[in-house]
């Protein structure tokens, strides 16, 4: 593998922020490799160029978004048309053409400013929605280097794609990138379904797609967390977080609070499992949710009608020493989530959709193998794709998950060991290292600049070619 690694994406992790498997297995390859983290800085720093936030061992270069990017680029297009439209909530989308002027022309200033510190050799890694015609934008000023994509969200069906206002730049951003990394195999297909759409788009059979004078390959790595680093932590001991307050038995639930998560059809359907089977119990829902987006209308919404339906519940249900949900809307330490989650007797993830959700694969890794929780897990998130062996519900469906919930509350113990082992092994196959290092890989392996007949002939000697046309000389890359 040559040259440097040039990691982008939205944000640039900054000191003392908490730092996910996400950030950590980047770090690691950054620093094994040599290379540069470039980002938008939460606050500080001039409006123009890049600015260097560290240098050890690799450089960390922000950028400051202006306050019209950050409401028309950041809130705008990216969090309110394409997040909703990638969750299957189009009805959330909003359209104003300065949201969609802002988005292209803060990638295209990020581009210049890529450009600006790369080298022939680097390979350009390029994180999530925010920057999908980043590719197009560093090509249009010769960027020839390698460049791959990870979308961390679900990939649109293809009628949702057609709100965009112009839904085939969608195809053109993504060809220009070498590889499109998606969590899924159902994301893959969609992503593919796009592509069979556009008659400019040809196919071979290892899921590269010629389009216009691009290769670029496809392919689903489900991201994972740094597993061994979550159960040592789980297992170190420490002051009880509930201090005096600890129920005596609760189900855990962890997230952003975001609309997709499904928490109100969770509050509501943990509200009919106490109305129907929780006779001589008292379990609690600790449901953990700190704040993100909060300008946005649609969060609003959200935060007011959980604040409502978790009053109304333990309005109905509390007793005067019970509370029935605990309703936290404040992020709590990473250190401490991880004795929540080993101490929980189930997990409730309850996603309407969701590209990976590594709640879900925290919560397995944080579990004692001899006496495990049980994970209770919406089969719209992606992790459901490989996680087959945990209680799958349809998280429309209030009664199916109040069932669930009463079923891994009465759960033997057999059976939630057989669970749990079989879950865990998806955890341990996805480690984020191994998620990075795929990836890489894969990146590293694509043919980068070539001729369409280099690479057509490439393709043939590995047998792979099938409803390939050879077109003319045409150079790839450019
Ligand atoms: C996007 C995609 C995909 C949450 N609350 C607290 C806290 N968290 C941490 C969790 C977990 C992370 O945040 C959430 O990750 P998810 O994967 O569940 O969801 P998104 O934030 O929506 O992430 C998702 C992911 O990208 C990676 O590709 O899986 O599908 O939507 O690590 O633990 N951490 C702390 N306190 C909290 O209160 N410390």
């Amino acid at each position: 593998m040559a040259g440097r690694l040039i990691v982008v994406s939205n944000r640039i992790p900054t000191e003392g922020a908490s730092s996910g498997g996400l950030v950590v297995a980047l770090h690691d390859s950054l620093s094994e490799r040599g290379g540069i983290w470039i980002g938008a800085h939460p606050d500080d720093g001039p409006e123009d160029g890049l600015f260097e936030i560290g240098s050890e061992p690799y450089q960390r270069l922000a950028f400051r978004l202006s306050k019209s990017e950050y409401e028309n680029y950041y809130l705008g297009f990216s969090n309110s048309v394409l997040w909703p439209l990638c969750h299957r909530r189009s009805d959330l989308v909003q359209l104003k053409p300065v949201y969609m002027e802002s988005y292209e022309a803060t990638n295209r200033r990020l581009a210049s400013m890529v450009a600006s510190v790369t080298e022939p050799g680097d390979q350009i890694w390029v994180h999530d929605y925010h920057l999908l015609p980043l590719a197009s934008e560093l090509r249009s000023l010769g960027v020839n280097n390698k460049i791959g994509l990870f979308l961390h969200i679900p990939f649109p069906a293809l009628a949702d794609l057609s709100i965009l206002p112009d839904p085939s730049a969608f195809a053109h951003w993504l060809a220009c990138f070498d590889l499109v990394g998606l969590q899924t195999r159902a994301d893959t297909a969609r992503c593919l379904e796009m592509f069979r759409s556009d008659p400019r788009a040809e196919f071979f059979q290892d899921g590269s797609v010629k389009f216009g004078d691009r290769l670029v390959r496809i392919k689903s790595f489900p991201i994972g967390i740094a597993a061994d680093r979550f159960r040592t932590r789980a297992e170190t001991p420490q002051d009880d977080p509930f201090g005096a307050e600890r129920p005596q038995e609760y189900i855990i639930g962890v997230d952003r609070l975001d609309y997709t998560k499904g928490l109100p059809h969770r509050f509501r359907a943990f509200g009919e499992y106490l109305k129907r089977y929780a006779e001589g119990r008292r379990p609690c829902l600790v449901q953990i949710a700190p704040p993100t987006r909060e300008v946005v209308d649609a969060y609003r919404q959200i935060t007011e009608e959980l604040e409502e339906l978790s009053g109304r519940i333990n309005g109905q249900h509390a007793e005067l020493d019970w509370t029935p949900i605990r309703y936290i809307h404040r992020p709590i330490a990473r250190d401490r989530l991880a004795g929540v989650y080993r101490s929980a007797s189930a997990c409730l993830v309850t996603s309407l959709a969701d590209g990976m959700n590594l709640v879900a694969k925290e919560f397995i890794a944080a579990q004692d193998p001899d006496d495990p929780g049980v994970l209770i897990l919406s089969r719209f998130a992606g992790v459901a794709e490989d996680m087959t062996d945990a209680l799958l519900v349809n998280p429309y469906d209030v009664a199916d998950i109040a069932q669930a919930i009463d079923k891994a509350l009465n759960m033997p113990l057999e059976d939630r060991k057989t669970r749990h082992r079989s879950c865990r092994d998806v955890v341990e196959a996805t480690d984020v290292d191994i998620w990075t290092s795929n990836y890489l890989a894969a990146l590293d392996a694509c043919p980068g600049s070539l001729s369409v007949s280099d690479i057509f002939d490439r393709l043939q000697r590995r047998g792979a070619s099938e409803n390939v046309t050879r077109k003319k000389e045409t150079t790839i890359g450019r």
